[in-house]
């Protein structure tokens, strides 16, 4: 097929765009490079080495299959995401061209405007594209379990969709879940939402919405496959996702942060797994754009606890339970359903022993790069 991959040199859309090369596709990345630029602005680094993107994208060609890059900002250039539509005419577009940290979009007004400016406008554009150009595309988009808020309020968390029963006229019907963010940043995925909900209903738009865990892990076979494929590698308070951090932590010796009692339960998945369940999402879109299909790409619940005393008993280093920057439930539990993507043959990968040490391992070669002012740098709210 032809895909292009929005937002395809960061953490998540990277690794997919090599995946999907690998295996045969035509793949266009389309990137405004704004991770790079955030990580000066924050005086932060991924801890791995990550080739420019021109040496990546050389690379890949050379050692992967058919990949292609151009520069352009969704958000601001709807006029280029709309030739570019009309020039490559792809069969699927995957989304990953958004603002993705949830305290980054809550250090203040300017990355608070920055995250709603660039991830909806961009959003808009490209619904609004798909709709001048081919309808038959498939839309893509990497959403968040975070649209759900986390909790069993509801019972298990379904796949975006709530059965309930109307008290008025007793009928029962089925509701988007409703919305419950707890940053900005997911604030702007619950709106992605709507938009996908009416070009869906308007113009019958395909789209496919991937609920997606907190991502684990760093490198997949084509990342590692030569250093100039690596993928990043965020440990930072701002980017750094919770397992990653712990890891990466463990390696430079420090002791971990859990914020507040590490209570908060949450759905994990491994980044091998990101870019296996966006290809299986891919490959299976034969079904009806009657609404807008919506999958949890999870694998399994833990609380940050649970994890925390894993990384720390394993590696013999010690827990902080530091003061929680963030405005979330101490304690919350927690129960998804992922049938969607298992039904189309998504196995996934569990948090393992010998995952874990291959990151130690990786984090361990590149303490050099491990720069402790990064590690609490939230902002509260
Ligand atoms: N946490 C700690 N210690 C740390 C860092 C985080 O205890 O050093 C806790 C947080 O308080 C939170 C949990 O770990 O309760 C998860 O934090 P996170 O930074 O790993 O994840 P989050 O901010 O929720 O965002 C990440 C991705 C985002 C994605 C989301 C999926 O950055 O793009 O949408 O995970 S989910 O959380 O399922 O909504």
């Amino acid at each position: 097929m032809k895909i292009i991959i929005l937002g395809g040199d960061g953490f998540c859309g990277w690794p997919t765009a090599l995946k999907l090369c690998a295996n045969g596709h035509e793949v266009k990345i389309i990137d405004n490079l704004s991770r790079r630029r955030i990580d000066k602005e924050l005086g932060s680094n991924s801890l791995t080495d990550i080739a420019p993107i021109s040496q990546r994208i050389e690379t890949a060609r050379e050692l992967l299959g058919d990949i292609s890059f151009a520069n352009i900002d969704i958000a601001t250039d709807p006029k280029a995401l709309k030739d570019l539509l009309i020039n490559f005419k792809p069969d699927t577009v995957v989304h990953f061209a958004e603002q993705r940290a949830a305290p980054y979009s809550m250090i203040g007004e300017k990355e608070r405007n920055y995250t709603v400016d660039n991830n909806i406008i961009g959003t808009h554009n490209l619904c609004s594209s798909i709709v001048e150009v081919d309808r038959k595309i498939h839309l893509v988009h990497l959403g968040t379990m975070g649209v759900y808020g986390y909790s069993k309020a509801f019972g298990a968390i379904p796949e975006g969709y709530l059965d309930v029963n109307i008290t008025q006229t007793k009928k029962d019907v089925e509701i988007l879940y409703p919305a419950n963010p707890g940053s900005v940043y997911h604030m702007s995925k619950c709106l992605d939402q709507l938009i996908f909900q009416f070009y869906n209903k308007n113009w019958g738009l395909k789209i496919t919405d991937l609920h997606q865990g907190i991502v684990w892990g760093v490198q997949t076979n084509e990342t590692k496959s030569h250093k100039d494929l690596s993928n990043r590698f965020d440990y930072d308070g701002i980017y750094g996702t919770v397992l990653n951090r712990f890891i990466s932590q463990a390696a430079a010796k420090k002791n971990l942060t859990v914020y507040g009692t590490g209570g908060q339960s949450r759905a994990f998945i491994n980044i091998s797994d990101t870019a296996n369940c966006i290809k299986i999402a891919i490959e299976n879109d034969d079904f009806s754009s009657e609404r807008v299909r919506i999958f949890n790409q999870v694998a399994e619940v833990k609380s940050v606890k649970q994890l925390a005393e894993m990384v720390a008993g394993q590696y013999g280093v010690s827990i902080d339970f530091v003061a929680n920057p963030r405005k979330e439930l101490a304690e919350n539990e927690l129960e998804v359903s992922n049938q969607g993507l298992k039904s189309l043959g998504f196995e996934p990968i569990f948090l393992n022993k010998g995952l874990v040490d291959d990151i130690l391992y990786l984090a361990n070669d590149l303490t050099q790069n491990f720069d402790a002012r990064n590690v609490l740098t939230s902002p509260i709210w």
